[in-house]
């Protein structure tokens, strides 16, 4: 009860920001992207993780102003960007499944791209296999509406919930985000990096994108760029970023 009443205070006092993670295009060996990541600047505690804010965010409803939040930051941050010769980081956005099935989402976010004139097809939404089972057939009517604005969908955690190949074929998606698990797993677990080496397989099979998740060193890099992964994040690359550093990161590799 208590944290629920200082997460309310902090909506209304605004104490989140973004960090951003950058997102490597592994055969170029380019930043083209970057995940935002919110973390909670608590006036007491310091950073708190989302990984305690946002199961609490859900319980009692705020996160879909948490949510309508971040895309707003977004839309500001991918403005400012693109003003600053930053217009071709591509950024991707993580969005609740409780968020995404609320009434008015689809026009939030064409409010926000109108007000924000943003290319549009440089945004990028991610939301979990988990989330979507829970309605997986109005998910599935949002999400064709959100990628008709221009908009990419990834699949985030792929790999982690019920997931079937089915899905894969059948949702309005572009890109999965194979789960970080995986890239650990498939150096020190039998026969996961087969796994992994035929889900990239599959995924270009349906013409879609793979992303890999949690990158964190050479070997695991090498594996993956070895099967035509498409993309990669992770520590080995850099931790989440405040906008600052991500800029400076961004000009020192041009
Ligand atoms: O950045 P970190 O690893 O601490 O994030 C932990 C979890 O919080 C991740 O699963 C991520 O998807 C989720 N998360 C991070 N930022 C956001 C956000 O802006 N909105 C929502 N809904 N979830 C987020
Ligand atoms: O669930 P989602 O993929 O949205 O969450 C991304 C989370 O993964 C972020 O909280 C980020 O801090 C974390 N993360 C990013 N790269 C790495 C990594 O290389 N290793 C680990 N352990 N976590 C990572
Ligand atoms: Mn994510
Ligand atoms: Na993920």
């Amino acid at each position: 009860v208590e944290l629920a009443n200082e997460l309310r205070q902090a909506v209304d006092n605004g104490e989140f920001i973004l960090l951003y993670q950058p997102i490597k295009n592994l055969g170029k060996k380019k930043i083209v992207g970057v995940e935002a990541l919110i973390r909670w600047k608590h006036p007491v505690k310091g950073f708190v993780s989302p990984v305690e804010f946002i199961p609490l965010a859900e319980e009692t409803g705020m996160i879909y102003e948490i949510d309508k939040w971040v895309l707003r930051t977004v839309s500001r941050q991918k403005k400012e960007w693109e003003e600053n010769g930053l217009g071709y980081l591509k950024i991707s956005i993580n969005l609740s499944g409780s968020s995404l099935v609320k009434t008015g989402l689809v026009e939030c976010i064409e409010d926000l791209i109108e007000e924000y004139g943003i290319d549009c097809s440089l945004l990028q939404i991610e939301v979990t296999e988990t989330a979507l089972m829970e309605n997986i057939r109005e998910s599935a009517v949002i999400l064709e509406k959100i990628r008709r604005i221009g908009i990419k969908i990834a699949l985030d955690d792929f790999g982690t919930g019920y997931s079937s190949f089915t899905y894969l074929k059948n949702l309005p998606i572009d890109v999965v985000k194979l789960d970080r698990q995986f890239i650990w797993d498939m150096m020190n677990v039998d026969q996961v990096d087969l796994i992994v080496k035929s889900v990239i397989q599959l995924t270009h099979d349906l013409l879609l994108e793979i992303v890999a998740e949690g990158i964190e060193t050479e070997k695991q890099l090498d594996y993956l760029m070895l099967h035509n992964c498409d993309y990669g994040q992770g520590y080995l690359f850099s931790r989440p970023l405040s906008k600052e550093d991500i800029e400076l990161l961004c000009c020192q590799h041009e």
